[in-house]
């Protein structure tokens, strides 16, 4: 078999440069381990900037998110016992980001794609990546009934997630990796009762970080730092909303309670593989690189890294030009190196790091007393949550 682009994973970095790529003239083929259902139901990401949303459009996509998603020109920070709303409007010259599920960005170029009549090999097995230094790479699977493939490519982009095989397939002598864990967790439950605030609130608290997200105006998305090796068993729904109202008690406001839709644990971690480039193997989102949900980040990112793959990608293939592709992996490390700087500097600062001292909290408590009063240290946060410059997708 033959397409010009052979694209490892149907999370949104792959299914988005798929359709990007289709906008260019240029044919790809995706391969996905998982089911169809699977990659539709998993609860992740929600906050879109700016930046991804136009990627999104010129992907084709947006009818929906257009219509349904929610337009937030803030945040709250709250500690010590006082809320605080950061504008983004004010501070970014009428800058916002918008509330759409991960899982309903990728409902949509799902659909898109198979409606263009362009197939996604979903529940395929044993997938390999080879010859990856020639100009000839190739892809090879087994498909869902069994029959093994192999697809000859001008070059494949890996879009397979943490836990993919493309990165590994990178010389590892090749390879600079840098990577921190935090010894904690997130418990997030989606909820089925409207959000208690119209903007996110992200809460710093002696007992544990929590955040009030929100998936539509019927449900909200809740957020709790619990320990590293938290067992989710011992988190019965009454107990996560005692320290949810716990974490978030604020005089005279409500934190409405409802039955909880899904419930799982996320562990945080920093990681930064580089480059993010191998011969023609080029890598995308979480593949190459991974930061903690504090920053909403993660899902901007992968729809970053592709809005400039697909240009590369496109001179490459359709021009023989090579100088986009030779700059992918930079361009698209400095916006790694800024988003890991401002995911883990939101982290540091509203978790409690266990087993640390009066001292931390109190420079913790310091820096965000800062931030909520100085429009400077605001506005740092603004910019950096809102995102970054325009990505001419
Ligand atoms: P994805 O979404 O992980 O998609 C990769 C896809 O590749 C498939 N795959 C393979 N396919 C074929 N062959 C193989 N050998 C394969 N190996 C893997 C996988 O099944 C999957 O479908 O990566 P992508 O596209 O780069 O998108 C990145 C975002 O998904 C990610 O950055 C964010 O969702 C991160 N993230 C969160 N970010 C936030 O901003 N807020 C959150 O609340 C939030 N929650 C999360 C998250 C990531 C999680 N992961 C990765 C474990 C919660 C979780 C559980
Ligand atoms: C979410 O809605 O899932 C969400 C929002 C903001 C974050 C992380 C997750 O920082």
């Amino acid at each position: 078999m033959r397409a010009q682009v052979g694209i490892v994973g149907a999370g949104p970095a792959g299914l988005a440069l798929s359709h990007l790529l289709a906008r260019r003239g240029i044919d790809s083929i995706v391969v996905e381990i998982r089911s169809q259902a699977h990659c539709e139901a998993r609860q992740r990401a929600g906050v879109l900037e700016a930046g991804s949303v136009e990627v999104l459009r010129a992907a084709g996509v947006s009818q929906r998110l257009d219509r349904e998603g929610l337009e937030h020109g803030g945040i709250y920070l709250q500690f010590a016992g006082e809320r605080h709303h950061i504008d983004f409007r004010d501070l970014t010259g009428g800058r916002t980001v918008t509330v759409y599920a991960q899982t309903e960005v990728v409902k949509d170029l799902i659909a898109a794609r198979l409606d263009a009549g362009q197939p996604i090999e979903f529940d395929v097995t044993d997938t390999e990546v080879r010859a990856l230094d020639t100009t000839r790479p190739v892809l090879r699977y087994t498909s869902a009934g069994g029959e093994r493939r192999e697809v000859v490519c001008d070059a494949i982009a890996g879009c397979d997630g943490f836990h993919g095989i493309c990165r590994p397939a990178i010389p590892a002598s090749l390879c600079t990796v840098h990577e921190c864990s935090y010894p904690y967790a997130w418990l997030g439950i989606l909820a089925d009762v409207p959000p208690s605030t119209d903007e996110l609130i992200y809460c710093h608290h002696p007992g544990g970080f929590a955040l009030h997200s929100m998936r539509t105006l019927q449900i909200s998305r809740l957020y709790l730092q619990v320990t590293q090796d938290e067992d989710i068993a011992a988190w019965s729904d009454e107990r996560i909303w005692d320290e949810l109202q716990r974490r978030f008690a604020l005089p005279g406001w409500e934190l409405k309670e409802g039955p909880v839709l899904d419930k799982s644990i996320t562990g945080m971690r920093s990681f930064v593989s580089a480059p993010m480039r191998y011969g023609r193997l080029f890598l995308a989102g979480d593949a190459a690189h991974i930061v903690p949900p504090t920053g909403a980040k993660g899902l901007n990112l992968a729809l970053a890294d592709v809005a400039v793959l697909a240009r590369a990608l496109a001179a490459l293939i359709r021009d023989g030009r090579e100088d986009l592709a030779d700059g992918y992996s930079g361009t698209c490390l400095n916006r790694v190196w800024r988003a890991t700087h401002f995911s883990w500097w939101m982290t540091t600062m509203l978790h409690a790091t266990p087993g640390a001292g009066p001292m931390e909290a109190q420079l913790q408590l310091s820096q965000l007393r800062y931030t909520t009063s100085s429009r400077a240290a605001a506005t740092a946060l603004a910019e950096n949550y809102v995102g970054y410059p325009p990505l001419h997708p």
